[in-house]
This record gives structure tokens, sequence and C-alpha cells, in this order.
């Protein structure tokens, strides 16, 4: 999809306008059916078929779903296409830029080719089936299934299925630039030498006679510079005999004094190279890529110069999902991606963990974003033939389909490869067998791209097990190593990050080192003011980010910092607080920033920023301080890179003046109820949020500050905002004259390991995982001294232990199934007010392990005797998970 007008005007004056290449979408209206078919059923009337537009996926919805899977199997699409007679002397390819993961393709029945591999492009000619003057039927099966051949074999991200990006139709005439080159653009520009003094351009490819006739072709390359100013050509004339292949090279156009591409000025100039008959003067064909003039190396002990200069890459991976729209995103949607990065001040976009759409690396030319892409063989490979086949024949097509992007400047190959290790039933010898496999494709990968591609670095991302990649030898295989590490978030200590850095440079000081992926997951609806790992509060990420930031910039020998993600995605196998979805983006996965979004662009942003933290956490809740002080106070953060104090107002009052530490200034705020509106000003920079407070009087029976609602969620320390924007609040003790439990203890995991507190299961049933996951166990009481009045009261249970088996105990309740872990049966009988409105709730009727059970009971409080809940255990111990109250009169 690029834009001719501009070039057609610098050629204009010399050459004749002449029809070059078609190349149109055919997106629109296709018929597409889930399930496998045979030939007949694929005729057969009765067969069912939904019309979709491209880009198009089938598991839009059933990733997002409680059932466990996804589909992954066989589905149908076809369509009409017209080719007009006037292309019956052209070549005529149908393009499709990506299908996952195994294409086969048919014209009006014929097998036209197939393609194996999710995330690369290909083309199929496909004059020898079509019609002309016709319609003609395109069919396409495709395949997501697990094929132990394909990468990705495992991964944490989601396999969607589908032609989930544009399909082309591609008509050329017979003299043209080689499409069957690994449906690359058949040529390929390079920048050999660029220094400030001067640069030279390198354009090669071939050129494809396809009449029965010999030609006179001449190839002219030009080059004009960001104002569209020829600034060098260069012109040569091949005889082409019929049906033949040629080749040619343009080395000869330099310039001097180039502007250079860089992140502060991604200066881009363009490359246009026409094929022209050389008796007629008619454009045969026609080529053109983006060009920027950068240099760059990446060194073991100052880190990473882009023309000249040191540079600390910070910057984030991405994946190409978005909820219910699956991979089938728009180009729009990729665009924005980009720019997201950008305007958060990133320089590097590490295409993770497969090749993605062709807009993708078009924004980061235009808009200043260093790239890697790398292909997705990901956590474990398989030692077969094939296996190697597909990886090396991916790693051909990224390269060559890629390869005019002047913002790549690192190809990778995999991914955390030792990751999945296969035990071969402890056979040891064995298992070293597969380890040597494994460090043999890595090299096999890495020689291959090297050959493929001598001007740019390779690179391999490796998780933290230092020891084993050493053992292999593999820190040395590719020309920078990217480590993904976690420390604080998958393992506790946080500062072994720094310590692991600190390792890695002392042995080995020459190897360039680029931290690939670091992240922590933050539940946007889920908040704290005491985070610790695995809590899933923003706080806690924006925290994590903070300590890495310090890390990262406290040592000049590495490279960079890439956050592992730019944005939440789907992972359809996750569970936790937000279950299958990855937590660790800096926008959530409908692209709203967290705090550690503005976290970063406080850190990285060269024009004056401001932005009050919680923007995003909107909705609060927190009690009066007391009866006659009718605030709450609360943190809020600022993150800003202005020079001098912030001064921050609620509702135009002065809550403090302080000056920013680290990019952040911290506020106490008394939050009245009601509308807040904050506002902090700093130099040249200013940012006002509402957020919306609803203020808990301290004492229930309070008639400056009448009890409404509340929203208890018990077993937890956090906030949690659902669905419905109810804000649940955190548990406490009773106290007289307010509200809290009496009793039981704080549901603490079986294997506690990561998880502090609460599960992290998926809880079927609800999408209020948070509140559900979170528990009080053994609990006696619950009171509410509010004044009398009709209420609504809403309990809610869900079962937390064992659970490992959910289904052997629903039909086995009772039988000890020795799978299920710490599991004991439950019993327990609950009253308000006296009255017994639940009668034995137990695993033999709505506990139904990791499930949510939540009833709804109305209420007179009469007499000044308040809510009372009472828990009485009959087998093992009460139990509840969240209690919401709400007058109604
Ligand atoms: C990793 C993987 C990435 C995961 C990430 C995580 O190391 O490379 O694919 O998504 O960790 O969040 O666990
Ligand atoms: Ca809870």
């Amino acid at each position: 999809m690029r834009i001719f007008y501009s070039l057609i005007l610098v050629l204009l004056p010399y050459l004749l306008s002449a029809q070059v290449r078609i190349k149109q979408s055919i997106n629109t209206n296709w018929q597409f059916h889930k399930g496998i078919l045979d030939e007949t059923q694929l005729k057969s009337p009765d067969i069912h078929w939904e019309t979709i537009t491209l880009p198009h996926s089938y598991n839009t919805h059933d990733v997002l779903d409680d059932e466990p899977d996804y589909y992954r199997g066989d589905t149908w699409y076809k369509k009409t296409i017209y080719v007009p007679t006037s292309w019956s002397d052209k070549e005529v390819y149908i393009f499709f830029e990506g299908i996952n993961q195994v294409a086969t393709v048919y014209v009006n029945g014929k097998l036209a080719g197939e393609h194996i591999g999710g995330y690369t492009a290909f083309r199929f000619r496909i004059n020898d089936f079509v019609q002309f003057n016709a319609g003609n039927d395109i069919t396409v099966k495709v395949n997501n299934s697990f094929n132990e051949d394909i990468p990705p074999l495992t991964a944490d991200f989601t396999f969607f299925g589908g032609i989930y990006r544009d399909v082309y139709l591609e008509v050329l005439n017979p003299i043209h630039f080689d499409a069957d080159n690994f449906a690359s653009s058949g040529v390929f520009v390079s920048t050999p030498k660029v220094s400030e003094e001067n640069a030279s351009v390198t354009i090669r490819g071939e050129i494809v006679n396809s009449s029965s006739a010999e030609k006179n072709i001449s190839v002219i390359s030009k080059l004009v510079d960001p104002k569209n100013t020829l600034v060098a050509q260069q012109e040569t004339k091949i005889k082409l005999k019929q049906n033949q292949k040629a080749s040619f090279v343009h080395n000869k156009i330099n310039v001097t004094k180039p502007e250079l591409w860089a992140p502060e000025r991604p200066s881009l100039y363009r490359v246009v190279t026409v094929l022209v008959d050389a008796k007629t003067s008619q454009s045969l064909d026609e080529f053109s890529a983006p060009v920027g003039f950068r240099w760059y190396s990446f060194t073991g002990d100052k880190g990473f110069f882009l023309n000249g200069k040191p540079y600390k890459i910070w910057g984030t991976s991405r994946h190409q999902d978005f909820p219910y729209k699956a991979n089938a995103l728009s180009d729009a949607m990729h665009v924005k991606d980009v720019q997201l990065l950008k305007e958060m001040g990133g320089i590097f976009l590490r295409v993770a963990h497969y090749p993605q759409d062709p807009t993708i690396l078009e924004a980061c030319d235009r808009l200043g974003i260093l790239a890697s892409v790398e292909i997705p063989v990901v956590n474990t490979i398989t030692e077969s033939a094939a296996f190697k086949k597909n990886s090396m024949h991916m790693q051909v097509e990224m390269i060559r389909q890629n390869y005019n992007h002047p913002s790549v400047i690192m190809w990778a190959y995999m991914n955390e490869v030792l990751l999945r290790v296969p035990s071969f039933k402890d056979d040891k010898p064995r298992q070293e067998i597969y380890f040597k496999n494994v460090a043999k494709l890595a090299t096999t990968l890495d020689s291959l791209t090297r050959k493929e591609d001598a001007d740019r670095v390779t690179m391999m991302a490796f998780h933290g097990n230092y020891g084993l990649y050493k053992r292999l030898g593999m820190i040395e295989t590719p020309m920078v190593v990217g480590w993904n590490l976690y420390q604080g978030w998958y393992s506790e200590n946080i500062k072994g990050f720094g310590e692991f850095l600190d390792k890695h440079f002392a042995e080995f000081p020459l190897v360039p080192t680029l931290i690939t992926e670091y992240g922590a997951d933050g539940d946007p609806r889920v908040r704290g003011f005491s985070p610790i790992r695995f809590d899933k509060t923003v706080e806690y990420e924006t925290y994590y980010h903070k300590e890495y930031i310090k890390a990262i910039e406290a040592r000049p020998f590495v490279s960079g910092g890439l956050v592992w993600n730019l944005a939440d995605f789907n992972s359809e196998t996750r569970a936790e607080s937000m279950p299958h979805i990855n937590n660790k983006g800096l926008l959530d996965s409908y692209r709203h920033p967290k705090d550690a979004y503005l976290l970063y662009q406080s850190h990285l942003l060269k024009t004056p920023f401001l932005r009050i933290g919680s923007r995003s956490w909107n909705i609060r809740s927190g009690t009066a301080v007391s009866e006659d002080s009718l605030y709450a106070r609360q943190s809020v953060e600022i993150y800003t890179n202005v020079n001098g104090t912030v001064t921050l107002r609620n509702n135009g009052k002065v809550i403090g003046v302080k000056s920013p530490s680290d990019g952040i200034v911290q506020f106490d705020v008394p939050f009245t109820d009601g509308l807040n509106q904050l506002e902090a000003n700093g130099d040249n920079a200013r940012d006002v949020v509402g957020i919306n407070f609803q203020l808990q009087p301290s004492q229930l029976n309070s008639k400056k500050l009448p009890f409404k609602e509340i929203n208890i969620s018990l077993g937890d320390n956090r906030y949690y905002v659902d669905e419905q924007q109810n804000v649940w609040v955190p548990e406490k003790p009773y106290e007289k004259g307010s509200w809290g439990y009496i009793g039981g203890e704080v549901f603490v995991p079986a294997n506690r390991g990561r998880q502090q507190y609460g599960s992290d299961k998926n809880i079927l049933g609800t999408d209020d995982d948070p509140m559900n996951e979170t528990q009080r166990t053994g609990i006696q009481q619950f009171k509410l001294d509010i004044p009398d009045g009709q209420y609504e009261v809403i309990l809610h249970f869900a079962e937390l232990a064992g659970g490992k088996k959910r289904e052997a105990l629903v039909y086995n309740l009772g039988n000890g199934d020795p799978t299920t872990g710490n599991f004991t049966n439950r019993k327990f009988d609950v009253k308000i007010n006296g009255q017994k409105v639940i009668d034995g709730l137990s695993n033999s009727n709505y506990l139904i392990p990791e499930t949510a059970y939540a009833s709804k009971v109305i209420t007179s409080v009469t007499d000044g005797n308040g809510i009372v809940i009472d828990f009485t255990a009959i087998e093992g111990a009460s139990i509840l998970n969240g209690l919401q109250v709400r007058r109604i009169y």
C-alpha cells in the first residue's frame, strides 16, 4: 500500500507514462466456513458459508471464553475474482501477507500452492488456472493446528488462525522484477557505506522476461532526497532473452553530506528503479523503497552507537492482537501501536515473536524507530529435518521480505529456546544430544542470517538460565545477545537483575548485550498502596519498572532495555487475575496507558511532560478520616520531566508543592466525596484529571455522609474496579460503628510459590476474577453497623482450595481424590440477622471448585441492629470472597 504519486512526479520528465505493475487488494466479500470439508462438500449448497471481510480470524472470541482451548483445525475461505481480458498477456499472482498457519490455495479447484508458517507472506502465480474475462474461484484451506515441524510449537501467546492480513492480486508485465523470490520485492537496497561526509546505495535484483521475445531493457535507478529532489541515478542496459532471468547491480549511487536517519530525525530518501523498454521507452515495471542513511554498532563495554553517537536503547516488544479481533487488525491499528511507542519516547521495537504486518516496519521507517525482527522459534524445538527446513525457510522469507526497511538493524531467530527442555524420561545423555541439536540449529540459523544479510547484526534472546546457554556456547553464537530477565517478577529478588548483568559483563566483556525482555503484570483494574510481587497491581508494575530503569541506566555496557510488552496481549492458556491475557503491557489491551507507560514518558521524553499518574484509576473509594473530616487521604503519583516544582490542586485548592525525584512527585491527596478535579502544574506543563471518589463514612450511621453502598473484597489488600464501575475495597477487621470481618484468615495458596495470597486460577462464571480469587477462610462473622433501612446484600463465594482436578471433584465428591491436593470438603450455613439465608452451602451443591457462586439477599435492618452475617461451619471452614451491601431505601 505504498503511495506512488510523488514518485511519478519525479520520474515524469524521464519516462513515458505506461502501465507498470498493478497491485490491488481483494479483501472484501469472502465466504468462510469453519470445519473440515471434502471436495463434494465444498461444492454442496447445504454447507453454510458466512460472508466476511479480510483481515479475518476465526479465534476472535473462543480465546477469551471460559472453555479451555480454542479452535485449531481446518477452515475454508473462498471468493470469486474477476480476471479481465486485458490481463491475458500479463503475469497474474495472488499475494497473501500472512495466513496462520498452513494455507493451501486452489484456483478453480486446482492446487495453486501451499504455504507453511503463519507470519510471513507468500505469492503464487495463477495464470495456469484462471480464465480471462470470467469469474474464478479462489479457495483457501487454512489450518492452525499444532504441527511439530512448524514453529512456534508452544509459546506465551495465542496462535490465532485465519487469513488475518491483506490479500492482493498482482498483475505484472512479462518483463518484471523477480516475483518468485520468497515473496520479496525481488530488489534489495542496502547502504554499504555511510558517514556524515558521504554515503552509497546499492540496489540489486533480478529481472525476468517471461515473454517469448527477446527484449532490450534499461534498468534505471534514481535516488531522491527527503524533499523529492533527484540526487543520483544509474542506468544499466540489459538484453533479456525470452524466458530468461538476469541480475543487475547498481552500486554507483553516492550522496555527499547525507541527511542521516535517526530517531530524532528519521530522514528518508527513496530509491525508484524502473524497467524501461529500450525501443518504445515504455516503463514495464517499477520498484520503490525507502532509504535511511545510518550506521551503528553494538559494543560489549559501551553499549550501542548510532551514527557515531551513544544511545541507550529504550523500547518494547509488541504482539499483533487486540481484544475480539485476534490478529486481524486493520493497518491503522498496527500503525497506532508504533505511534504509541514513539509517543512514549521509545526508539526501538522488538517485533516479537514473529514477523508482523508490513505497515509496522513502514511506520518504524517513518517515525525513526529502530527494529529487530525474528522468526517464531520459541521455547523448544523439534529435532526433525522438517523443523529445521521450515525454520530456515521462514528466516529467509523474513529477511528478504523485510530487507528494504532502514529501521531494521537486527535479525533474530530464537527466543528462550531452552525454556522447555524435553526430559526424555530423565535420560540425561539423550537430553545432552537435544541440547547439542538446539545449539547446532542456532548456529545454522545464525550463519544463514549472516549470509543473507551481511550488513545487519544477528541476535538470539535467552531466558535467565545463564549457566546452560553458557555451557552450550550459545552466548557467543549471535552478534548481540538478548536477555529476557524477570528478577522481581518470576523470581523473588529484584536486585538479582543488576547482579546477573554484572556477572555477565565480568565473564563476557566483549559480548554486546541487550535486555530483550523485562516486565511485570499490572491488571489495569487492580490497584493498591502496598504492592507486592504477583499481586497484579498496576502499582507493583510501576515499582518494578522504576527499579529496572535505574539498573539499566547504571550500566553503560547494557545496550538498552526492551519492555515486555507494549500492550497487554492474549495468551489463551493463561489464568490469573485476567484470564487469557498477559498483563505485562505498558498499555492495556485496548491501548490505554498504565502508570508505567507514563513513567517511561517522564524518563524518555525531551519535550515538557507532566501527567497525573492515576488517570486510569479515576474511580476510587476510601473511608473518611473521621466523622467530621469528610475526606480520605490517598496517594497520587505524578510523572514528569519538568525542572523545578510541581503544584497540585484538588478542586482549586493547593494540596502541595514538591520537586520531582527520578521523574516522580508523590502527593497524599485528601479526596472528598464525588468529583475531585486534580490539577498539576509544572514548568511549561500541566495536567488535569477528574477522579470520582466514593467516600465511605467512618461511622456508618453518619448523618453528614449517609451510607449508600459498599463493595468489599475479602482476603484482599487491593482495590478492584469492575466492569460495572464498582470499586471493591480491601477487607478490614470489624470496628464498632463501622464494618468488617470477625475471625478467619487470608486465603494463601497451598504451594505458595510466587503468589503471596489469593489464587491465580481462572475462576469460572465471572469476569471478577480478582475479587473471587481472594478469600477469607474460616470467617465467623461480618458486621456492618448501618442505619435502619432496606438493603440488598450480595454474598460472593468461590472454592479456591485444591481444584487441580475440578472435574474429578464435581463428579467424585468426597472420595479423597489424591490429585486435588489439600482439598477438604466444606459445608456451612449463612445467617443474616439471625435468619438462615443459605443452608448448608457446600462442595456438593454450589461450591464447585474455581467457580464463582453469588447470591443476592434482600434484608431489612431495624432497631439499630445493623447487619450481622453469621457463618456457621458444619464441615471444614466457612469462606467469603466478596460482599456487596447497597441501601435500597
Ligand atoms: C518470556 C517470553 C514471552 C512471555 C513473557 C512472560 O520470557 O519470551 O513470550 O510472554 O516471558 O510474560 O512471561
Ligand atoms: Ca476477595
